[in-house]
Parts: structure tokens; sequence; C-alpha cells
């Protein structure tokens, strides 16, 4: 706008100029008085005054620290870290002797993808599951206590990153591996990698009653890069998708030598006929394992050409499509499941890779979606009204669009460089709507600084009318996704049940004692406000005498059952902690390998007499 009043103009003219003018260099009342006004409409947006909870639990992966860190929302608040792949001194996990074989050894896990189970499509509230692309896991924790139940090494597979994510009713997750690798990871040349090396998906099932997962089979796919996937829903329930990259195969420099062909895949797979096939024993028996070998094997795995280098692919919720978005490509390509049924009926195929089958893309694409200037789309999610909100990484935003027409609805800015997003229910048939919140990789100047290295940031966005970026928090190292779940799904226990099967436990002080078997000790004690009971009979009940060299075992039962009364307990050069929370047994073994004397005592705050909650741990020399 330009300051021009044409000098003919009468008086009508000149103020509606005026008034544009104004318009253009001052629009609305800016500055700080407006920030006040928007701050305070969010701020009640996001206010659960002391009392009241929030709505939700957001549960974000940890990425890199291996944990999964709980947050409520509106209000954004991180509630817990739950440790799940690392082992973390707060919680004692990774100490005792359960969590410590879980851990198998290993001290970091990189946590990508968490997933609730599911009934009939929708979160039930019941385990968490995630997979540890570091070092090939997978584990599910239990919502009741929040805990880690159970961790299985993923054999023949090198970082299943894209998983995991379970069918309807949690008949499976599957964990598709990010990096290919001969199977069982036995030295091969990199020449041989087309040969040699695959790209192996296992299907985990897990038992509840047991709790206790267990892979039901694995399919040795074409050496590629498996990235992200999703389960059908409803009328493609039986199905489930993935993208891949890196079908060019190359060994070295993958940021160039990965990105050449035009197209690369989405595998579309059908676990029920897998299943199937696994029943009629059309698989070989490799390391232990069932493997279907596609070019072999044949049936129930298809492939889609998809713009090169695709990243997330989603299931809309009616399952009627799924959408892939390309990191390279500034597409989002919507594809029809009833279009993909009937070219496979039909045997539509435009080739073959590996022995599977492409799937005509002409055939079953409905529409390749490109909003204007909008670039690096990632993951979508969706709302209420099934349309769908998409990731920009490199433009930094949130898109909504429809994926009836195509068409780009409303789109936020967030800062900065948004990986995932994550919907309230966003994951199940019928999302909620209303929530949204961005997963940013880079907070930049966000908050107070902490030095070079700055942390991520999640924002919440109201989605309920135009999208609105209404609170902001920081995060740790790194989600990468998030599930978010109405909080009156969960259903936590207050305290431990008394387990009298159980024989590690001691519920009554005169049953404490110190057993000792050769150079092996077992001690059954109790944790209560505010002292340790060992041995009630002994001179000092709260002091633990070995020799030097002893295999010693602690069983301790925390007796009080009482809401949020968790003790810890600590041998002070021991390097050891372990946790029992209200009413449970825990315990924790180790050889008492240095001589001398060690006060022991309790790391949880839990009565005004916490600070007394010692004793010795002696051990005397040889
Ligand atoms: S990945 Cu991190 S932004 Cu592991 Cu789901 Cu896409
Ligand atoms: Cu028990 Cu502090």
């Amino acid at each position: 706008m330009k300051k021009w009043i044409p000098a003919a103009a009468g008086l009508v003219t000149g103020l509606m100029a005026a008034t544009v003018f104004f318009a253009d260099f001052s629009p609305g009342p800016t500055g700080e008085a407006a920030k006040d006004t928007a701050n305070k409409s969010n701020a009640e947006k996001v206010y659960v005054p002391f009392g009241e909870k929030d709505d939700y639990y957001l549960f974000a992966s940890g990425g890199h620290s291996g944990q999964m860190f709980i947050y409520g929302v509106p209000s954004m608040r991180h509630i817990r870290t739950v440790p799940v792949f690392s082992p973390d001194s707060a919680t004692g996990y990774g100490f005792d002797t359960h969590s410590k074989e879980m851990m198998g050894g290993y001290t970091w896990g990189d946590l990508h993808h968490p997933a609730f189970s599911e009934t009939d499509g929708d979160y039930d509230g019941k385990y968490m599951f995630a997979t540890d692309v570091g070092n090939s896991r997978a584990a599910a924790m239990n919502l009741e206590t929040f805990t880690v139940r159970d961790i299985i090494n993923v054999p023949n597979t090198s970082g299943p990153h894209c998983a995991a994510f379970v069918t309807q009713n949690t008949e499976y997750m599957f964990l598709p591996t990010r990096f290919a690798v001969p199977i069982g990871s036995e030295y091969a040349d990199l020449d041989d990698y087309s040969t040699k090396y695959r790209g192996v998906m296992s299907a985990v099932t897990f038992d509840q009653n047991k709790e206790k997962l267990n892979i039901a089979y694995q399919v040795a796919l074409p050496p590629w890069s498996y990235d992200l996937s999703d389960a059908g829903k409803k009328m493609s329930a039986d199905w489930a998708v993935m993208t891949t990259y890196n079908t060019e195969e190359a060994t070295t420099n993958l940021e160039i030598n990965a990105s050449q062909a035009d197209r690369d895949f989405i595998v579309l797979f059908n676990w029920k006929e897998l299943e199937k096939m696994v029943a009629d024993g059309q698989y070989d028996d490799v390391t232990g394992q069932k493997m279907i070998f596609p070019e072999k094997h044949k049936g129930g795995i298809y492939l889609v050409p998809v713009a090169k280098s695709p990243h997330g692919v989603d299931v809309t919720p009616d399952g009627t499509r799924f959408i892939a978005s390309g990191k390279l490509a500034p597409a989002m390509t919507v594809f029809s499941f009833e279009k993909a049924f009937a070219a496979i009926e039909a045997q539509d195929f435009s080739g073959e890779r590996n022995g599977i089958p492409i799937i005509n893309y002409d055939s079953i694409v409905e529409r390749e979606v490109n909003p204007e200037n909008a670039l690096g789309p990632l993951h979508t999610q969706f709302d209420d009204k099934g349309m769908a909100y998409t990731t920009m990484f490199i433009t930094s935003e949130i898109v909504k669009w429809d994926p009836n027409t195509g068409e780009t609805l409303d789109r936020v800015p967030v800062q900065y460089s948004p990986g995932h997003s994550v919907a309230a229910e966003g994951d199940t048939v019928a999302p909620d709507g209303k929530y949204l919140v961005a997963l940013n990789k880079i907070a930049k100047d966000s908050y107070l600084s902490v030095g070079p290295s700055h942390p991520e940031s999640m924002q919440l966005i109201d989605i309920s009318g135009k999208m609105e970026v209404i609170q902001s928090a920081p995060v740790n190292p790194e989600p990468h996704y998030a599930q978010m779940i109405k909080a009156d799904k969960i259903k936590t226990i207050t305290v431990y049940p008394k387990d009298e099967k159980n024989p590690n436990a001691t519920y009554e002080q005169d049953k404490t004692k110190i057993v000792r078997n050769g150079n092996k000790v077992d001690v059954y004690g109790i944790a209560m406000r505010s002292k340790f009971i060992f041995d009630s009979k002994a001179k000092r009940p709260d002091t633990i005498e070995v020799n030097e060299g002893d295999h010693v075992t602690i069983h301790l039962t925390n007796i009080d059952f009482d809401q949020d009364i968790t003790h810890g307990f600590a041998i002070n050069g021991y390097d050891l902690n372990i946790e029992v929370q209200p009413g449970q047994v825990n315990t924790v073994e180790f050889v008492a390998d240095k001589a001398g004397t060690f006060p022991l005592y309790c790391t949880n705050f839990c009565s005004a007499l916490h600070q007394e909650m010692t004793g010795y741990f002696l051990v005397k020399p040889k």
C-alpha cells in the first residue's frame, strides 16, 4: 500500500483510502496488547486448576533416552518418565532382578513409536507397546502400574524402526526393520548386499495373561529400509502398510545413493493370509524362527509404487484409504484400499521385485496432494470428521486437508520442524478431534537457553475450529511419535494386591528372615514407614551381615498398603538402588565383592522419619 490519495478524491474516497492504509500498516491491535488477549484465552484453554485432572494422557516416545514421557493434555505438564529400554535409578529400573533381566545387558535404547493396545480399533487402555531401534527389542508396558512387564530381543532384524503399530484387536504388532542385514546378522561382504542382505519384518504377539511377547513369524523382505507403517482398520482390518526406501539397494552414501529412483514402494500385506501360510507350513525354519521368503512362499505381500523416499504412511480412521508422505517429494499420495483389493483380484500388476508383485499405480491412486509451498510432508493424523493433518518438516507447519478432495483447509506454523504430530485418539477408528500436538524437532528460541543444544518442543494445537497453537512444552530428547488417550480409559491401581502365593513375599514382621546356604544368602525383608526389617529376631533387625564373595539376594516387600508410600533400597557404595511400590515385592541380586561397612538406606522420601530409614550392610573380609 502506498501513501497515495488521488488528488481529485472526495471525502468518502479519502476516508476509504485512509482506512485501507491504516488497515494495511497496522493489522489490528498488535504488540503486547494483542499478545495479552491471545494468551489469556489460550491460558484458560490449557489451565487445569489444582485438584482437577487433564482430559488426556500423552505418551511420547523418549527416542534415544530409551524412555517414555507421560504428559497431561491440555496442560502439557510432564507427569512421569517411565523407563523402558534404559536403566533408570529414579525407579530402580534395570537394577532389580526382573528389570535387569529384561534389560538383557543393554544400557540404552532408541524408542520411536509407542502404540496402545486396541479392542475393536479403539485404544483399550491396557498396554502400551514400543520398539527399540538401537538394540532391536520390543517391550510391553502394563498401564495399571505404568511398568514394563516384558522385553524381547527381535532376532534377524536390525533396528525395528517403524513399529510398533498394532492391529485392531492387538492380534499382532509388526516390526519391520530400518536396516537390512544378512539373516542372523552374520558377516557378509557389502558387495553381496543384494543377494545376502534382507529387511526382515517380525509379527509379534502378546499374551496378556502371561504378559509375554512372542515372535509368531518373520518375513524376509528385500534388502531395503522399511520406514513407517500402519495397520488397516474396518474394511482393511486384515491388512497393513509400510513405506520403504533405498530400493536402490545402496550400501554407502545413502543420502545421495538411496534417493536416485523416482519411485520407491509401499509394502501392502495381508497378515491374515501370512498367518494362514505359516499355519500351512509355507515358511523355512531359520535361526529358530518361522521365516517367509516372498520369492518362494507366494502370496499376501504386494508393492505399490510411491513418490521417491517416502516416510510416513497412515490409514484413514474409516479404513478406506492409506496416505503416504514423501520426504523428498512435496506430496501426500492418497490410495484406495478398495481399488487395491480389486487390482490384486484382477492381478493388475506392472511387474515384480524380488518375487513380489507390483500393483499398477494408476489403478489404485486416488490423488496426489500438493498444498501450495508446503515442503517436507512426514506424517498424517486425523480428526473426528476424517480430515487429515500433515506435518511439514521443511516449511514448519501443520496442514489440514480433506482426503476426499485434496483441498487444503487450514494451516498453522509451529516452532520448528515437526516430525510427527499426534491427534487425540488419533490412531483409532474414531479420533476425538479437539487436540493435536506437534512434536517439533527443533525448539530454537522457544525456552530459556540451556546451552548450544536445546530441548525439543511439543506444541498443543486446538483443532476444534481454526487451528491455533495454545500451549508449548519443552521435552527431553527425543519424542518421535506419541499417542494420546482419553484419561478415563486408563485404570491404574493404587497398591499392589497381596500375592500370598509369591514365595518371595513377606507380609508379617515375624516372618522376616536371612537364610544362608553355603555362600548364598537370601534375605526376606520388609520395608515400612520408617524402617527396614530383615530379620525381626536378630539383635539388629535392620542389619544384613554377609561374608566377602557371598551371593546375596534381597527380597523386599513394601507392607505399606497405602497410596504413594513408595520405598527405595540402596546400599551406599554398591551401585544399586531398587524401588518397592506400595504392596510390591521386589528382588535384587548381587555379589558382595567388597568387604567393609556400607550403610543401606531408603532412597524414596516416605515419611517424616525417612532419614531414619537406614541400616548397615556389613561384609566380613575373607
Ligand atoms: S520417525 Cu522420527 S519423525 Cu522414527 Cu516416526 Cu518420522
Ligand atoms: Cu522409606 Cu524413605
